[in-house]
């Protein structure tokens, strides 16, 4: 099941990847487990990008897709779980970058987990990730990006938020499929995460103590 929801999403059959989602979520499958094969979907069709065999409008309709099996499995955890909130967390993507896939995964899983999110969208200036901790004043920050160029973006956030003297109120996470442990270091963020739930896992560190 999970083979065949890879490739009816790489394979662009939009109709049947909606219907083994659904199958899926109404099933008894890990919510989680599923994002994570439409990641291994995501990245195949990354490939085929860069081999030239893909183009813009497959990207798209990849994106659509994924958005919309997010969707079935927000509508599944949020059914399951009602949980008191116990730490804030700011979500965004940066500067120059519109992914956004990954950074709503982030941020839900999140939520359902118990924390506030406040996702201030895509393409965010670091000004405006500043703005927004002086107002939300959240404990942790996570920056999502996609592209390469992300890298300076994310550098820059940090820089901005150290230069309005706000970096010891906060911890931050990087993530997003170019990023990793170099880029962390780069950027001087506190941790990478590879995944969704490393997000989670980290915010119960920093916040709780977990
Ligand atoms: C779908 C897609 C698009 C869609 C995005 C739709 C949307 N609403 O997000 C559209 C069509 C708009 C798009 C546009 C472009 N794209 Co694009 N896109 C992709 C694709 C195929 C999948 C991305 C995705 O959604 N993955 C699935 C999600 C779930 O994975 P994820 O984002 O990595 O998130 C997971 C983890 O990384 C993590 N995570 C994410 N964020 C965070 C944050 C924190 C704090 C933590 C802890 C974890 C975390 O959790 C998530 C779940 O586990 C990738 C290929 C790939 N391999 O990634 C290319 C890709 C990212 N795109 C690429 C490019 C080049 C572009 C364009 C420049 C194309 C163009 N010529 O216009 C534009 C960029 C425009 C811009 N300024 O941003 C390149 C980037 C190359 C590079 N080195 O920079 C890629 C890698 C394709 C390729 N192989 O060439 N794209």
């Amino acid at each position: 099941m999970f083979e065949k929801l890879v490739d009816t999403i790489s394979d662009m059959r939009e109709k049947e990847a909606l219907e083994i989602a659904k199958a899926m979520v109404d099933g008894d499958e890990n919510p989680v487990k599923i994002l994570d094969y439409c990641s291994k979907a995501m990245e195949k069709v990354g490939r085929r990008f860069e081999a030239g065999e893909y183009f813009l409008p497959e990207l798209m309709m990849a994106g659509e897709m994924l958005r919309q099996i997010s969707e079935m499995v927000k509508r599944k955890l949020k059914g399951e779980v009602t949980l008191e909130k116990r730490g804030k967390v700011l979500m965004g993507t940066v500067e120059g970058d519109i992914h956004d896939i990954g950074k709503d995964i982030v941020s839900f899983l999140l939520d359902v987990n118990a924390f506030e999110v406040r996702d201030i969208g895509i393409d965010v200036p670091p000004g405006k990730f500043v703005e927004e901790i002086k107002e939300f004043q959240p404990q942790v920050v996570g920056l999502s990006g996609l592209l390469t160029l992300a890298y300076d973006s994310m550098k820059n956030t940090v820089q901005a938020i150290e230069e309005a003297g706000l970096r010891d109120s906060v911890k931050i996470m990087i993530g997003g499929g170019q990023m990793s442990e170099e880029v962390r270091e780069y950027a001087g963020a506190d941790a990478f995460g590879k995944d969704a739930m490393e997000g989670v896992t980290f915010a119960k560190k920093w916040i709780l103590g977990e």
